[in-house]
C-alpha cells in the first residue's frame, strides 16, 4: 500500500522537458494567461500590423511578422537589423505588455535563466503554408541572453538541428501555449519551422502566432 501524502492530487508542477543543453521545452507554460496575452496582441497589431517583409535577397517572407518593445527585428533589401522604428507606421513599436514581459521571465527562470532583460519582441504570424527555413538567430548584440518562445494557435513542427547547418534536425510539435527557451550552447543553434498545416484554433482560428522574446542590445 502506498504511504504517499499527495496520492491522488494532480501534480502541478509545470512540465520540463530538455531538448538539448540550454534547450528546456515548458508544455502549456503560457495556458493560464493565454486571455491577457491574445487581448494585449490585438492592441499591439492595431498599432503596428503584421505584413510580409522582404529578405536581402528580395524574396517576400510567408511569415507575417510584427514586434514590440523597445527594439523590433526588421528585414528589407540592405539586410536583417533591430530597429527602434517601425518602417510602415514611422512610430516606436507598441511597448512590451507587462502580461508579455513577466511571462517571458517566468518562463527563462523556470529553465534556468535568472534576470532575463528582454528589449525586444518578434510576433510571427503563420498562415497555413507559411514556413521558416533552418537559419540561425544571431542578429542580437549578446548571445549570452536566451531567447523564450512562446507558441499560440495551430500547432506546428519545430525543427531543431546542431551549430552547423548540415547537422541533422530533431523535430517537435510545438502546440498552444507552449514555451520553448534557448540558452546557452542551444542560443546558435539552427532552427526552422516546417509549412504550417491547415486547421482551425478555437481561439485563433487558421493561423498560429508565435513570440520571440530577445535581448537585442
Ligand atoms: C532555437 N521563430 O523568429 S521559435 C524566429 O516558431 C524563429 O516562429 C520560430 O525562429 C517560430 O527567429 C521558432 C523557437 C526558437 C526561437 C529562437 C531560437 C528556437 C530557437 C534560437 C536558437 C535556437
Ligand atoms: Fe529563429
Amino acid at each position: 500500500m502506498s504511504t504517499d501524502l499527495f496520492d491522488g492530487l494532480p501534480d502541478l508542477r509545470p512540465s520540463r522537458e530538455a531538448i538539448a543543453e540550454g534547450a528546456v521545452l515548458l508544455r502549456g507554460f503560457a495556458k493560464p494567461v493565454e486571455d491577457e496575452l491574445i487581448t494585449a496582441l490585438r492592441e499591439i497589431v492595431a498599432q503596428a500590423s503584421f505584413r510580409h517583409m522582404l529578405t536581402p535577397g528580395g524574396h517576400q517572407m510567408s511569415v507575417a511578422m510584427t514586434n514590440c518593445g523597445d527594439a523590433g527585428w526588421v528585414t528589407d533589401r540592405s539586410g536583417y537589423r533591430y530597429d527602434t522604428i517601425d518602417p510602415d507606421s514611422r512610430k516606436p513599436w507598441p511597448p512590451m505588455p507587462p502580461s508579455f514581459l513577466s511571462l517571458a521571465k517566468q518562463a527563462a527562470l523556470e529553465a534556468g535563466f535568472d534576470n532575463f532583460a528582454t528589449d525586444a519582441c518578434l510576433i510571427n504570424r503563420y498562415q497555413p503554408g507559411a514556413r521558416m527555413s533552418l537559419h540561425q538567430d544571431r542578429d542580437e548584440g549578446d548571445f549570452g541572453a536566451p531567447i523564450v518562445s512562446v507558441s499560440l494557435g495551430l500547432p506546428a513542427t519545430f525543427l531543431f538541428g546542431g551549430l552547423k547547418r548540415s547537422d541533422k534536425s530533431q523535430r517537435y510539435r510545438l502546440e498552444h501555449g507552449d514555451i520553448a527557451v534557448w540558452g546557452g550552447p542551444a542560443r546558435l543553434a539552427f532552427h526552422g519551422v516546417a509549412p504550417l498545416a491547415d486547421g482551425e484554433h478555437a481561439v485563433l482560428g487558421r493561423q498560429r502566432i508565435n513570440l520571440t522574446f530577445r535581448k537585442a542590445r
